[in-house]
């Protein structure tokens, strides 16, 4: 079933878009009809840098738009700071199926249209916050669509959410911690005060990072699910967890086809791999995006490896989608992913919930830097803390931190998608 709708998705886009016959001129198969897996295959990966050139080249959709410009019921865009925005145009009818992918995703995580449902990430330019809304509403639930990212927003969100008591959030789950301990400084208790039974998250590891998702379950007594894929690639939620998964996310294959590939060669992985999700729509008329490398990495698991309780027999990533390959930081030829530091942070009790990392090179030699909040209502002092910090971190990844312990409250919390490592070996390049 899936092979056919690769078939009919890639005629499709092949037969209605100037980008696609260009992009496959040099292929060896027939692209209006692929007629196995192996033969997908053959097809170019799509980059970043290519939806770039055709956007700059044919702006503002590029020519894989494939519809009638007045079709499009909704325009998105990245909400990145430097260089030309990537620009999405989504048509009625993929909006439409977009809203019944996620409804029907929302339900199989425990929503149901008696749920009220608060999205606390920003409404910008930013499609978890409205595909989130999209699903939410199509299921019928009270949507309390809040929002995020405006100064004193978070001591509101406390007080509101006392007062409507919703049965799950959205947002992101840096989000979702700073909204826990906002919640305990002004004199609640999230698990009493609050109802929540619970938070999807997307945008960023998190949900999937084992002590932090603990932290979040513990500090609002819910459930926590990991979901998402990117922008481009909406319906989103095609990468989902379930009540059932312990960590990590389903890949909805039906939706949204999903690859693991090499990194380096760009070779399909087996399940048991570790490579960069690279996705195919398999229902979209406008942008339809095929073999959209992510740039993240994973890991992925067969069906019955996985067995979930579920039933579902999609493919899984178990450990979510634990970083960018860009973001993986290599520190004297060790790899470090901020999210394995994360981890062994959020899993000492004294630790204040939130981190910098530093990575810089002193005499031709790299040295990371942790700068670490301390909570001060815990019995540990400053030095066992450095020390407990230091001996976690070198456990996990073989190399020994230089720890600045501070306060609490001291780090900036973000609203949206944490941004925690400055690597100041690199030289800045405006792409
Ligand atoms: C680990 C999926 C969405 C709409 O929430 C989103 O963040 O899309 P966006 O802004 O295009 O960013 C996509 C990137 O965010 C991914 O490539 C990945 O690096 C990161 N990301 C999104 N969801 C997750 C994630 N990283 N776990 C996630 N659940």
């Amino acid at each position: 079933m899936i092979l056919e709708k690769i078939n009919e998705q890639v005629r499709y886009a092949y037969e209605n878009s100037g980008f696609y016959r260009e992009y496959y001129e040099d292929v060896d198969v027939d692209p209006t009809d692929i007629t196995s897996f192996e033969e997908f295959r053959e097809l170019p990966v799509l980059t970043n840098e290519a939806i770039k050139r055709e956007q700059k080249e044919h702006p503002p959709f590029g020519r894989f738009l494939c519809i009638d410009e007045n079709g499009i019921e909704r325009i998105y865009g990245t909400s990145g700071t430097t260089g030309r925005p990537k620009v999405f145009g989504i048509g009625a009818g993929d909006w439409d199926r977009i809203a019944e992918w996620h409804a029907q995703i929302l339900w199989s995580i425990g929503l149901r249209p008696d749920d009220r449902v608060i999205i606390t990430s920003p409404f910008i330019q930013y499609l978890g916050s409205w595909g989130a809304l999209q699903g939410v509403d199509r299921l019928g639930c009270s949507t309390f669509p809040f929002g995020a990212g405006m100064e004193g927003q978070t001591e509101q969100a406390v007080e509101w959410i006392a007062d409507l008591r919703p049965d799950a959030l959205y947002g992101t789950p840096s989000y979702a911690i700073y909204l826990g301990e906002t919640a305990e400084e002004k004199g609640y208790d999230p698990t009493e005060d609050f109802e929540f039974k619970v938070m999807f998250f997307s945008g960023e590891p998190g949900a999937s990072v084992p002590s932090t998702r603990r932290r979040i379950e513990t500090l609002f007594d819910c459930t926590v699910i990991d979901q998402g894929s990117m922008a481009e690639m909406t319906p989103w939620m095609s990468n989902s967890g379930c009540r059932h998964l312990e960590n990590g996310m389903h890949v909805w294959q039906d939706i949204v086809y999903t690859e693991l590939l090499d990194p380096e060669t760009e070779a399909f992985l087996e399940y048991g791999e570790e490579g960069v999700p690279t996705y195919t729509h398999l229902e979209r008329t406008s942008q339809p995006m095929i073999r959209l490398w992510s740039g993240d990495i994973s890991y992925w698991e067969s069906p019955e490896e996985t067995d979930c309780e579920c039933g579902r027999t999609y493919p899984t990533l178990p450990r979510g989608v634990y970083g960018r390959v860009d973001d993986m930081l290599v520190i004297r030829g060790k790899n470090v992913f901020p999210s394995q530091i994360e981890d062994r942070l959020h899993a000492l009790d004294a630790f204040g919930d939130e981190f910098r990392v530093v990575v810089e090179n002193e005499e031709a030699l790299d040295t990371l830097e942790l700068v670490v909040e301390r909570d001060e209502d815990s019995d540990v002092e400053d030095d066992e803390f450095r020390a407990l910090v230091r001996r976690s971190i070198k456990a996990e990844i073989g190399l020994s931190p230089n720890v600045t312990v501070v306060k609490k409250g001291t780090l900036e919390r973000t609203q949206f998608k944490a941004d925690r490592v400055e690597d100041r070996r690199k030289i800045p390049v405006d792409i």
